[in-house]
């Protein structure tokens, strides 16, 4: 953790600065009847979880730049995520990744998050890769092989996250696959979606009392000719098939370019299988940068529809968020405290949505005032806000130039001299 001393004299510096600029928005929000007390209170329920995959850097198929002092064990990563909580006030679970992180004293690990005040989010399972020993390998899938026996093998790897996961107090198994094909005629496409439905149902039926299962869709990997959970319908095919508690997961990178996500979040809201997201940015592919640093507008887009969501109450809404990112470049605490400031401001600008407004210039097909009264949200500087709720949180002000004022860059390069094992998202 970061010296409490350290994070005092930080928000001292800045206190009456952000003052000024908090007042100037309460005025201004207050023209346009918004108490700033009641956006400071949903503001403050935002929370999204970390992924410890990302807490060392990432890394392409071309190789990864390690940074000095990144954790090498799943316990170290911890201590990354409670920082991140620390100074941000919004980030109380964590993602695990099996076998990444598998560990062998469950009870150990979830004390030690307990005592650093984190819990777990969904686990993630992965039959993406082969583990030295592995009996059968994924070579040509997984969960849609053509072999039973590979099928057998990926469905026990499942249910074993599955009870590592409830060791650890988790309650949502997110199931990506890489399977798929390179080239036309490799994979039956319809036999391939099959077996995977099989596969999941197995999985599903032994889920435990009050978990969800997260299928992710992903349209492409790199020489891929067709995967088999490949966009947001074949994933809805599957939920729907399987039941009540398999639904959708909503990774942002995992769309082809200029794909309207927003409206297939709100498609999948309408049938109450959005079950959640892996946040992050792209240009091109699954780039995993960080959220909002691309494509802001469309980030703010898809919280304007979570936000519509939750105002009405629809059913069954609680999508899991969660941050799925591979940090090449960037120091992966300062990206994942970026990442969070940029999704509490995407939420707090779609706090700000006039509804009552909106629906009116949508019923009476006044299109200018209806764009320009989302724009008004958008366009609206959060930053004092969002702020105001790390500071009554006891965060920072400014999470980044903390971190980097405190020096736990440094000092874990110091302590985590020997170089990091813990093996890295990345491709390479
Ligand atoms: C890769 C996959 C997918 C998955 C993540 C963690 O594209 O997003 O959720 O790894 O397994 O990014
Ligand atoms: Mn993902
Ligand atoms: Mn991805």
């Amino acid at each position: 953790m970061i010296d409490a001393e350290i994070l005092e004299r930080h928000n001292r510096q800045r206190e009456a600065a952000h003052r000024r600029d908090l007042e100037y928005l309460a005025e201004r929000l207050a023209r346009s009847g918004i108490a700033l007390e009641t956006v400071l209170d949903e503001l403050a329920a935002f929370e999204v979880a970390l992924p410890t995959w990302a807490m060392a850097a990432g890394g392409t198929r071309f190789g990864r730049f390690p940074v000095p002092g990144e954790p090498r064990t799943v316990f170290e990563k911890l201590e990354d995520a409670a920082v991140i909580h620390q100074l941000t006030r919004a980030t109380p679970r964590v993602s695990p990744h099996f076998p990444w992180d598998v560990v062998d004293d469950w009870a150990a690990l979830r004390a030690h998050a307990e005592a650093l005040g984190l819990g777990f989010d969904a686990v993630n399972s992965n039959t993406f890769q082969d583990q030295p020993g592995q009996p059968h390998s994924y070579k040509l899938g997984s969960l849609s092989h053509a072999d039973p026996a590979v099928r057998r093998q990926a469905i026990a790897h499942n249910l074993q996250v599955v009870a590592w996961g409830q060791e650890l107090g988790s309650a949502a198994l997110t199931v990506w696959l890489a399977d798929g094909s390179n080239y036309p005629g490799q994979m039956h496409l319809r036999r391939s979606f099959e077996r995977v439905q099989e596969s999941l149902a197995e999985i599903y039926a032994a889920l435990p009392e009050g978990w969800r299962m997260l299928i992710e869709y992903k349209p492409y990997e790199p020489a891929f000719y067709a995967t088999v959970i490949q966009d947001w319908g074949s994933a809805l095919l599957l939920a729907q098939a399987l039941g009540e508690r398999a639904q959708c997961l909503v990774d942002l990178g995992h769309h082809l370019p200029n794909t309207n996500i927003e409206l297939i979040v709100a498609r999948l809201i309408g049938v109450g299988k959005l079950g959640g997201f892996h946040f992050n940015d792209a240009k091109y592919g699954d780039d995993d940068l960080t959220a909002g640093s691309i494509k802001p507008y469309q980030l703010f887009l898809v919280f304007n529809e979570l936000v519509d969501a939750a105002r009405e109450g629809v059913p069954g809404f609680r999508p899991a968020y969660m941050i799925d990112q591979s940090h090449n470049v960037k120091d992966p605490i300062e990206a994942l405290l970026q990442t969070v400031d940029h999704l509490q401001r995407a939420y707090a600008r779609a706090l700000l949505v006039d509804r009552e407004a909106l629906g009116h210039y949508q019923e009476t097909g006044d299109v200018l005032m209806a764009e320009r009264t989302l724009r008004a949200a958008f366009e609206t500087d959060v930053g004092p806000l969002v702020a105001e709720v790390r500071r009554r949180r006891g965060g920072a002000l400014d999470p980044v130039l903390a971190f980097r004022e405190s020096g736990y860059r440094q000092q874990k390069a110091r302590e985590r001299s020997t170089p990091a094992t813990a093996q890295a998202p990345g491709y390479a």
